[in-house]
């Protein structure tokens, strides 16, 4: 990390500068971008600085462990109350994941933008980015980022662990770095809480979700020539299981961790409430790289983990669901 060190000086000089810092992450806020957003915010409470901590979904029930959750405001009102003059996006790989792009553009008043993320397909919006591809999580960069002025606290340690340890799946797939590992290792130091980490952020599914999955399951198909295993995950599926869409996020995972899926590409289709399809494709073969497929269909991410989204509505038909 210290060839970021000069960008961590720069940010905390932007961060001591601002009058009015908006923290803001991508929707359907997963525990890394809930943790490392949770993080700066507390890191910004004890400095005496003002903020505004800003999602427009917020972070599940299964998020409420961390210290400081409730300050998650997702009223929109916020962006025509509050005039701040620093915004930093954490774990988005573009403006667009935080579906709050178009309010950002309305802005008449100067603002600074800064970029935390480990998103290979970063697009770098900021006018400072702090991308690290090999990095875990954001929650593992924000640690390094506090760590350079010695504030990572007790609550900032819980909100960080848990943001590394729900981004490598409990220490399990590709992400599990020995620097991953290493800054859990200070973070229990400081006191991070690892059974409620363990327990609310990995363990425990409300069973809105379970049935949700239940249906996923049920309709998952093995494409033994090509090594293709799928699954589509209807709006009219959240509706009757009551599920938001952050419990659609770790269908994917869960099927790549299969021994069917080894050496094969597992792609989750999911309609989303906004006329849209968005398709997760994991893979744990080394010679595939998933985010080249993702980037063909307009998406980006990680050679291992990667998505994209295009316009349309899930449909069965005679031969199998489709995107129509
Ligand atoms: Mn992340």
């Amino acid at each position: 990390m210290d060839k970021y060190k000069t960008t961590f000086e720069n940010i905390h000089i932007e961060l001591e500068k601002a009058q009015h810092v908006l923290l803001l992450s991508h929707k359907s806020p997963d525990g890394d971008a809930t943790g490392s957003s949770l993080a700066l915010a507390h890191f910004l409470h004890v400095n005496d600085k003002e903020f505004t901590l800003f999602n427009i979904n917020k972070p599940g029930s299964h998020f409420e462990f961390m210290p400081g959750h409730y300050a998650f405001k997702n009223d929109m009102s916020v962006w025509d109350k509050e005039e701040f003059d620093l915004l930093v996006v954490m774990d988005s790989s573009n403006l667009n994941h935080t579906s709050v792009d178009e309010e950002i553009k309305r802005q008449k008043h100067d603002f600074k933008i800064i970029n935390i993320d480990h998103h290979i397909s970063n697009d770098e919006y900021g006018h400072i980015n702090l991308v690290v591809p090999d990095a875990s999580s954001t929650s593992e960069i924000i640690y390094h980022l506090l760590d350079h002025k010695r504030a990572v606290t007790k609550e900032v340690a819980t909100c960080l662990l848990t943001g590394i340890m729900t981004d490598t799946g409990g220490f399990q797939n590709m992400a599990t770095t020995p620097g991953a590992i290493d800054v859990s290792s200070k973070l229990m130091n400081k006191g991070a809480n690892i059974k409620q980490v363990a327990k609310f952020a990995l363990d425990q599914k409300p069973v809105n979700t379970l049935k949700l999955w239940g249906r996923a399951l049920q309709r998952l198909k093995i494409n033994e020539k090509n090594k293709i295993i799928s699954t589509v995950i209807t709006t009219q599926d959240l509706e009757e299981c009551n599920a938001t869409e952050e419990a659609m996020e770790g269908v994917a995972n869960f099927l790549n961790e299969l021994d069917q899926a080894r050496d094969g590409v597992v792609m989750v289709l999911s309609e989303r409430e906004d006329g849209k399809v968005k398709g997760s494709l994991r893979t744990t073969n080394g010679l595939i790289d998933v985010s080249k497929l993702a980037k063909i269909l307009g998406g980006g991410g990680h050679k291992k983990a990667s998505g994209f989204t295009i316009d349309g509505k899930l449909k069965e038909g005679p031969d199998g669901w489709e995107i129509v």
